[in-house]
């Protein structure tokens, strides 16, 4: 595994201040929810470390970035460049910080759309980025934050419910993973409440 603190250190030199505040607000969030479900704490922290590691780049530059390392992207995220960080960021983490886990990678490339069936870690990144204390823009927040606590699976579907809305409002497109990954847990989460 990584070294915590000199990867903490090299994202300090190249993240914005408010991007590495927020990295580090995901660290602690994705440890305590690891606590709480009895995940790993280290790789969650470390996932929740690198996984916006690729947002030290202007728009631009991550569309060429992808384009000269094959990584492949959708009609969405050339659209809206900025969803390529999660992607390009699983793909700096292993090449630039070394990180050689394939479940902490596949967080850090599934933390913006979600996917349908998340694994444990997947789903404590995904949630720990829209709640850490950083972040207090997003409406909601103090349901979705005591459900991360309560019912992981119920505070994923609040989440992409405001997502989906508020990607709906804005007008963007909207990925088609985003789009399974909100119809998978709109119907887990119905059929738990008996509502189908
Ligand atoms: O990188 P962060 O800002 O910490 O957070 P993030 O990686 O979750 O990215 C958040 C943004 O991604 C948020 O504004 C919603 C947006 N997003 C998620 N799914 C989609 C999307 N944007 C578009 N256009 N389409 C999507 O499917
Ligand atoms: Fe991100
Ligand atoms: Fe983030």
């Amino acid at each position: 595994m990584i070294d915590f603190a000199e990867t903490e250190n090299r994202l300090r030199n190249v993240l914005s201040e408010k991007r590495f505040r927020h990295t580090m607000g995901v660290t602690y969030t994705a440890a305590a929810l690891a606590f709480a479900w009895g995940a790993d704490p280290e790789k969650a922290r470390i996932a929740g470390l690198l996984h916006d590691c690729a947002k030290w780049c202007t728009n631009e530059e991550k569309i060429r970035l992808c384009d000269s390392y094959g990584i492949q992207l959708t009609e969405a995220e050339r659209s809206n460049p900025e969803l390529s960080h999660a992607k390009l960021g699983a793909y700096l983490a292993q090449k630039d910080y070394g990180l050689d886990d394939a479940e902490l990678l596949s967080a850090i490339r599934y933390h913006t759309t979600g996917r349908p069936g998340m694994t444990l870690l997947e789903k404590i990144i995904f949630i720990a980025d829209y709640i850490e204390p950083n972040r207090n823009l997003a409406p909601n927040l103090s349901e979705i934050r005591r459900l991360a606590f309560s019912d992981p699976d119920r505070c994923i579907c609040r989440i992409m419910e405001d997502t989906l809305a508020y990607l709906k409002e804005k007008n963007y497109s909207i990925d088609q993973t985003t789009q399974d990954a909100y119809d998978y847990y709109i119907e887990l989460t119905c059929r738990k409440d008996d509502c189908l």
